[in-house]
């Protein structure tokens, strides 16, 4: 068995029974699937229609566990892939000040799908990018579904893709998910994002607080000596400093070590 310090990113995780425990405490049964992704977004934009196209309406649908707040799940396979699809609550933010935002948010933390999929609005694009970058924030493997490009066009509105892709520094993909464009792309671009071997690198924010970034690098160093491989720690920092109650609990208690582990984790143990 490897152990987990050997195993590159990307490698069968044969040695992370810690993730398939927070996945099951997420209340997320992976063993029959290859990837986890999560499906993120505004209300609105698509999300259900999206998770319909991907999962051709194969779907389990249940309750987040411990809430009343609903949930689909399904899967698709591609190249002999198993791609499991779980579709989060529609959010504006994941600040957690609501609980649909609190779930979105800690199964992108303790889930670390292997791929988020963020379906946004191409006709309001200011609006969705909010979520975008927040989303950012938590997970650099993720993948913009621009939905609504047929409105978006009869609206005179187009959108610089290829440059968006670039600032963002994910891959962006246009749809129309009504009538299934851009889909077949939408899961060649899971497929390559859940298969990357290399972590993409965390953008910093820009801060503009004097003082702030003093305080940020002083906090973010402290959770690097005590969890040496936590992704976004600069983010983490940045929460503990809000005082985000969740987030200091997870600290407090350790359980936010359990992110250490490498974040594409091959979920099939016989692969
Ligand atoms: N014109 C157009 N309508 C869409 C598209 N995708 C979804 N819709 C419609 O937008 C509305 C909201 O879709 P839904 O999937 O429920 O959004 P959700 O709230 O994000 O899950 C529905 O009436 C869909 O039929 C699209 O690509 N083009
Ligand atoms: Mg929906």
């Amino acid at each position: 068995m490897t152990s987990p310090d050997k195993h590159e990113p990307g490698e069968a995780c044969l040695a992370c029974p810690s993730r398939f425990s927070q996945l099951r405490k997420l209340g997320l049964h992976v063993e029959d699937s290859d990837f986890v992704v999560a499906l993120a977004g505004n209300p609105n934009t698509g999300k259900t229609t999206v998770f319909n196209a991907l999962t051709g309406l194969r779907m389990h649908t249940g309750n987040w566990p411990g809430k009343t707040i609903s949930r689909a799940e399904g899967g698709f396979s591609y190249e002999k892939k198993r791609f499991k699809l779980v579709d989060l609550p529609g959010t504006y933010s994941l600040l957690s000040a609501s609980p649909d935002e609190e779930v979105a948010r800690t199964f992108l933390l303790f889930g670390q799908p292997d791929v988020t999929v963020i379906v946004a609005d191409s006709t309001c694009m200011e609006r969705n990018l909010n979520l975008v970058l927040q989303v950012l924030q938590i997970t650099r493997r993720a993948v913009l579904c621009l939905n609504l490009m047929d409105e978006a066009e009869a609206h005179g509105i187009s959108i610089d893709v290829r440059n968006l892709s670039r600032d963002l520094g994910i891959p962006v993909v246009p749809c129309a998910a009504r009538s299934g464009k851009g889909i077949p792309e939408l899961i060649k671009e899971i497929a390559i994002m859940a298969s990357r071997t290399d972590s993409p690198a965390p953008r910093k924010l820009p801060l503009k607080v004097p003082g702030l970034r003093l305080a940020l690098d002083r906090v973010e160093a402290d959770l690097h000596d005590a969890f040496p491989r936590l992704p976004q720690p600069r983010w983490v920092a940045l929460r503990l400093l809000e005082g985000d109650r969740e987030i200091i609990e997870a600290v407090r208690s350790g359980e936010i070590g359990s992110l250490a582990e490498p974040v594409s984790a091959n979920l099939n143990q016989s692969a």
